[in-house]
Order: C-alpha cells, then sequence, then structure tokens
C-alpha cells in the first residue's frame, strides 16, 4: 500500500482511484455533503472529514478515502479550480556515497535533496509524512503561511510534538498567496541537513509569470554535507558546550562538484540549448553558512525572492541566506561551452572554523564544439564579504503593480526593538567548552528554551508552566550595540518567553546586531507570515533618522532577511494571521543555542479570523 502512494504528484484520476459504479456514487453523495469542505477545507469541522483524519493510527486509511473522494469534489467544478495533491514522505535511513566515504542518512523517499512539491497558487497538498527513522521528526513549510492552520506548520514543541518512529502524521498544506519558489525541509534538531526538497508554486491556472515565459525551468537546491552523522555531532556540541562541526562540502542539487575529492564523476549538470531563457529555482537549503551564487560569463536577472515577485535585477551574484529562495533568469548568451555555476559562503562571523569550501555544478551548452578541459570559472565575493550581501539586497524590490500590489503597513501599533545575540552561559566548575562556557544565542539577551510540549497546545489549552507572555519590546539593556559590550553582559537567561500580538496590530520590527562575543550576521526567518523588509543598514538602528529612509512603496516581501553583522535590519507585517509562529535564526547552530522566539497572534473576532480546530490526531507528546 506504501508503494501504490509514494510521491504522487497531481491529482489522480477517478477512474483510477474508484474501482466501481457503487463506489463512485457513494463517493459522489459524500463529495456533495462535503461541498464546504472543497472551498473551505476545514479539516476538523466536517462530519465526514472527522472520519477521515479522526486518529493518528489510522491516518493512512483517513487518507485512502480522501484520494478518492476529494478529487470528486473537485471535478465537479470547472478545470480552473484549485486542486488536492498527495504525497507520501517515507522518512528512512539509507546509504549515500559522497567525498570518497558512505554514511547512512535520513532522507524522504531516499532521495536527496528530497521530493519537489509541484502546486499551483491556490491549490492544497496533503502529505503523510511516515517516519521509519531512528529520531522523532516533524516537517516545516518554509514561506507557506498556513492561514489560521499553525496545526501544520511543522516547528518541534513548537506548534507539534515529533512524529515518532514507527508512526505517521498528515500535514494539510494550503498554498494561498505565495506563487514561485519556497521549500520544505524538518524541524526537528539537525534533521533538516539531509530532510529537505524544494516546494514550487505555479501560477493560477489562466494566469502567467510577470515575465516572458522562460524555455525551461530547473531547481538548484544548496545544501551542506557532513562526513559524520548530523544528530551526533549536534548531540556531541549539545554535551560539551562548544561549537558543531562544521560541514565538509557544500552542495549544489546533492553534489558536491569538481572542487571535492571523489567528486567530479557525479557534479550536478544542467544541459542547456544556446540563446534561450531558463529559470533556475534557488534554494538555500545550507545549514550554517550564506551563499554566494553565480555562474561564469552569465549575468543572472533575478525576478523573485521567497515566494514573491521582484522587479527584474540583473547581477553577476545572489547572495542568500539558509531559509531563502531565489527565482533567477539565466540567458544562454555565451559562446558555446562549459561553465561553472558557483556557491561559496558567506561567514562573518569571528569564530572560526566554518566550511569555507566551494561547491560548483556546470552549465553545459549544447552543441557541436570541442569543450574545454576544465569549465569557466568565475570568483565570487570573498567569504568575509558582508558588503556584498548587503549591496545586493539593496538592490531588491517588490513588484508593487496593479496586477501584484502590495500593502505596506503604515499606521504602526507594535514597535520593537530586538537584538540577535550571540552569547555565553555559565556551566558548573566552568566545565564546558567554549572557555568554561557553553556557547549560547539568543534575541534580546533571552535564549529560548523548547518545552516537552508544543506552545501551540498549551496556548489553545491554557496549560500553565510551558510558557511566559513577558518576550520585551526592546532589549532590558539599552548599549552602544555595535560599538562594544559596555555594561551589558554576554551571559545570556534561558526562558521560553513569548511576544503576544492582537489580531490585526500593524507590527514593526528592528533587528539589530550585536559586538556581544562576535558580530555576525544572522538570517532571521517568521512561520506563518511574510514580511516587507523596509530599511537595511549598518550601525545601531536610530528611531530619530532612519525611519526616513524607510521604502514604505515597494518593499521586498519575504520570510527570511540577513541581520548584517554590525548592522539592523527594519521589517513590518499585519499580524493577520492568527497562532503561535515560531521566530527565529536559520543559522542551524543559532537555533539550536536559543536564537528564537515565538509570536503569539491572537484571534480575530470571527471563526474566519480564529485558529482552525485543532486536528484529533496531533502527535502525542509523551516520550513513551
Ligand atoms: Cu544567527
Amino acid at each position: 500500500m506504501m508503494k501504490q502512494q509514494t510521491a504522487t504528484n497531481g491529482v489522480k484520476s477517478m477512474a483510477t482511484l474508484l474501482p466501481s459504479k457503487h463506489y463512485r456514487r457513494m463517493g459522489r453523495r459524500l463529495a456533495l455533503k462535503s461541498l464546504k469542505y472543497s472551498t473551505e477545507m476545514n479539516i476538523s469541522r466536517s462530519k465526514d472529514n472527522k472520519m477521515f483524519l479522526e486518529g493518528e493510527n489510522r491516518g493512512f486509511f483517513g487518507l485512502f478515502l480522501l484520494h478518492k473522494l476529494v478529487p470528486i469534489m473537485f471535478q465537479q467544478s470547472q478545470m480552473t479550480q484549485p486542486k488536492v495533491h498527495y504525497y507520501d514522505f517515507v522518512l528512512k535511513d539509507s546509504n549515500f556515497t559522497r567525498l570518497c566515504s558512505t554514511k547512512s542518512m535520513l532522507t524522504v523517499n531516499e532521495s536527496f535533496p528530497g521530493p519537489t512539491i509541484r502546486v499551483r497558487k491556490g491549490d492544497t497538498a496533503i502529505v503523510n509524512v511516515h517516519n521509519y527513522g531512528r529520531y522523532g521528526v516533524t516537517i516545516h513549510w518554509h514561506g507557506v503561511k498556513q492561514p489560521r492552520n499553525p496545526w501544520y506548520d511543522g516547528p518541534e514543541n513548537i506548534t507539534q510534538c515529533a512524529i515518532r518512529p514507527g508512526h505517521n502524521f498528515t500535514y494539510v498544506v494550503f498554498f494561498t498567496v505565495e506563487e514561485g519558489t519556497l521549500w520544505w525541509h524538518a524541524h526537528s534538531d539537525w534533521t533538516r541537513a539531509t530532510v529537505h526538497g524544494p516546494i514550487i508554486i505555479l501560477p493560477a491556472l489562466g494566469t502567467t509569470y510577470p515575465f516572458p515565459q522562460p524555455y525551461e525551468e530547473h531547481t538548484i537546491v544548496l545544501g551542506s554535507w557532513y562526513k559524520g552523522d548530523v544528530m551526533s555531532i549536534i548531540s556531541e556540541a549539545m554535551y560539551t558546550g562548544g561549537r558543531p562541526n562544521s560541514s565538509d562540502a557544500h552542495t549544489i542539487n546533492g553534489q558536491p562538484g569538481d572542487l571535492y575529492p571523489c567528486s567530479n564523476q557525479t557534479t550536478y549538470r544542467l544541459k542547456v540549448k544556446p540563446g534561450k531563457t531558463y529559470l533556475l529555482r534557488i534554494v538555500n537549503a545550507v545549514m550554517d553558512e550564506e551563499i554566494f551564487f553565480g555562474i561564469a560569463n552569465h549575468s543572472l536577472t533575478v525576478v523573485g525572492q521567497d515566494g514573491s515577485y521582484l522587479k527584474p535585477v540583473t547581477t553577476d551574484y545572489i547572495s542568500t541566506t539558509p531559509g531563502q529562495t531565489f527565482d533567477v533568469l539565466v540567458t544562454t548568451n555565451q559562446d558555446p561551452s562549459l561553465y561553472y555555476m558557483i556557491a561559496s559562503p558567506l561567514f562573518d562571523g569571528q569564530y572560526t572554523p566554518f566550511d569555507n569550501s566551494t561547491s560548483t555544478a556546470i552549465l553545459e551548452y549544447e552543441g557541436d564544439y570541442t569543450p574545454p578541459s576544465t569549465p569557466v570559472f568565475r570568483f565570487l565575493p570573498g567569504c568575509n564579504d558582508t558588503d556584498a550581501a548587503v549591496s545586493f539586497s539593496k538592490r531588491l524590490r517588490s513588484l508593487a503593480s496593479k496586477e501584484y500590489p502590495i500593502d505596506v503597513p503604515k499606521n504602526i501599533t507594535t514597535r520593537m526593538l530586538i537584538t540577535t545575540d550571540m552569547n555565553h552561559i555559565p556551566c558548573p566548575n566552568k566545565s564546558c567548552a567554549a572557555h568554561g562556557d557553553r556557547l549560547a544565542s539568543s534575541l534580546s539577551n533571552f535564549s529560548f528554551v523548547t518545552r516537552p510540549t508544543d506552545i501551540l497546545q498549551a496556548y489553545t489549552r491554557n496549560l500553565s508552566d510551558i510558557y511566559t507572555t513577558d518576550f520585551p519590546d526592546a532589549p532590558y539593556v539599552i548599549y552602544d550595540f555595535t560599538g562594544g559590550k559596555g555594561n551589558a553582559s554576554e551571559y545570556t537567561t534561558p526562558a521560553t518567553r513569548v511576544k503576544m500580538l492582537n489580531y490585526g496590530e500593524q507590527v514593526e520590527m528592528v533587528f539589530q546586531g550585536t559586538t556581544i562575543v562576535s558580530p555576525e550576521s544572522h538570517p532571521m526567518h517568521l512561520h506563518g507570515y511574510s514580511f516587507y523588509v523596509v530599511g537595511l543598514g549598518y550601525w545601531n538602528f536610530d528611531y530619530g533618522s532612519d525611519p526616513a529612509s524607510f521604502n514604505l512603496i515597494d518593499p521586498p516581501e519575504v520570510n527570511t532577511i540577513m541581520v548584517p553583522a554590525k548592522g539592523w535590519v527594519a521589517i513590518r507585517f499585519v499580524a493577520d494571521n492568527p497562532g503561535t509562529w515560531l521566530m527565529h535564526c536559520h543559522l542551524a547552530r543559532h537555533l539550536i543555542w536559543g536564537m528564537s522566539t515565538v509570536l503569539m497572534v491572537k484571534n480575530g473576532p470571527s471563526n474566519d479570523t480564529s485558529i482552525r480546530p485543532r486536528p484529533s490526531y496531533m502527535p502525542s507528546c509523551s516520550s513513551s
């Protein structure tokens, strides 16, 4: 039964789903009864749907029925109506060989990177995750807003507890306003290193890209390769309090490329025809470094980021942080040859080592020519060139057109100044690896501690002693953040402090980098929302002068933004998605060290502005 459902892509035809006339008739009756479901997709409220999805152990049976019934509902409608897509993600360990050695690692459907989810704007994906691995795992749909649907957002111990080994869990993912490229990844410890894949959201039927139709589209997933077992690496680091081992390679579509040992036979090659324009959907799934990406002798035209379109920007390189996605056009206007695609790191912290290696793939022109012995290479900005990342970021603008309007909040009701700090936590008898201390990270000097019960459940069921609602609107200690430590402490306070927001608040957040322990860039990511990046600069944010330079006309709308080392970023959004939404640095080591908090957005005045009912089959939070 498992194989029957593996990697299904798109809606199956009714003929293959319903074996007899009798079942077809029954399905139609149920489908008509559930018509509300077809438009509202409110699974827990419908009697029929309760039958589909009740109980973790019956999830598969429920999915089986969904397979049969939901497509019929949609067949009632026109072809232009949104569709439901079904996927089975089978998580298990299998062997992979890179860099001259073989290891067993956890992947989805034995694929690294994992399978692509391909939908249109307005569609829904139903993904049944079967965990046959050794660890509890959850999956996050990065950049998908999931309106009123935090139950299926994924971060472990924030919106759900882990899917334990031997269990399964069915996610329902609503694609509402996103268009372009996003991605999915595990959101439990460091499992995301090997458990991730792209999400492609095509324009709704009857609409097109805001740029000429490309000749072909290809996905480029940037990743990290560790020779060791990633969960062992993180366990050791958490035990010693020191820095986790760096990755041994960066990868492009799962391959390190020609510059690493034992790798040149499997380098990713993209065959192209001369004189065509290709759309590259670039996903940064790297663990711990920002990445510059470019193609020798070719310019890139950036047309989208994080599932939103941009005014076209032509550039020699892009700067991407873990968590970001870019849609980029490349025109094959060079002499037929072989050209390297290059991914090299940006790391501007003070504490090395980091993975300073460069991954390559090959853009291979088709045609009758003698290929060079080595593809053409290009140097990208240096590994400490924060300016190159900032100047690229500052060029990006939303379309902000009649067809693609934006709505930047201008009557701010909640202002927050949040510092992104590297810290220490004292260890008993100075016993830890970081000069006797444990390494830590924090937001406004509170280092987030996850709890054994998820925050969303604690919130909706009024459980006490799980979290407190006193995450501050500004750091308690104000100092020269980018100048020196002053009277601020390098030691941080472990806490589970969340920020409450009323439904509909217009929020402005300024993320302020600091020099405590190590000034370095931090890619901040917010679940459940995208936000407008209205300002970006170096040094201390100045409430007197910096707001005057905000872009309130056509700022980019993204879900992840790099706060530059010794700099700041200002973002704005409307808190119109009720739920508990994690906000965190997307560098893997900073997340596990506590650089996160949770935005708890209250329900609005109606059912349509309130969190959907809790699915009855959420994973248990007990470890037994
Ligand atoms: Cu960080």
